[in-house]
């Protein structure tokens, strides 16, 4: 059980959707507690390093062009394993694949079209964090909630 910290970003679809809102409330509902949120332009430096891993793959300009039309809303959501949490939360890649009660499966049919990124990893998270926020838009406060959302052994382990 760890406390992790894990990014996300709603993309261009999901701002023309109309989702941040939605989205927003699914991580407070489930008990995350949010650490820094910003809404910014992706320059193409940032998507290249962004997306490092697809660099080779075919649809890495098309995804970068994509990411790069409009502003994202950029967030910052921690948590006992944050990482595999807000994966689940999210979906699987595919809209049309993703499940029922996902924010992919619940809002898209798309595979780039998917409305909303999550790091993969606790290294990606480490890595796409700093690519978007400097270390004073981060922000370590009290979550009173966290009394409701964890038992006391649980929370001993952050
Ligand atoms: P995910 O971790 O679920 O965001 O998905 P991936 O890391 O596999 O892919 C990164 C992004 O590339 C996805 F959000 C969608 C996009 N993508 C395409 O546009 N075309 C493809 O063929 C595969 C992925």
């Amino acid at each position: 059980m760890q406390w992790t910290s894990t990014a996300v970003l709603v993309k261009p679809d999901g701002l023309q959707r109309g989702l941040i809102g939605e989205i927003i409330s699914r991580f407070e509902r489930k008990g995350l507690k949010l650490a820094g949120i910003k809404m910014l332009n992706m320059t193409d430096e940032m998507l290249g390093e962004w997306y490092a891993e697809h660099k080779d793959k075919s649809f890495f300009d098309d995804l970068k062009s994509f990411m790069g039309s409009m502003p994202v809303v950029a967030m910052v959501w921690e948590g006992i394993e944050a990482v595999p949490v807000v994966r689940k939360l999210v979906g699987l890649t595919l809209g049309r694949e993703a499940e029922g009660g996902s924010i992919r499966g619940d809002f898209g049919m798309s595979q780039q079209f998917n409305l909303i990124h999550a790091s993969a990893s606790d290294q990606d998270a480490e890595r796409e964090i700093k690519i978007v926020f400097d270390t004073d838009e981060l922000f370590d406060y009290e979550h009173t909630m966290e009394q409701l959302i964890y038992a006391d052994y649980e929370r001993g382990s952050k």
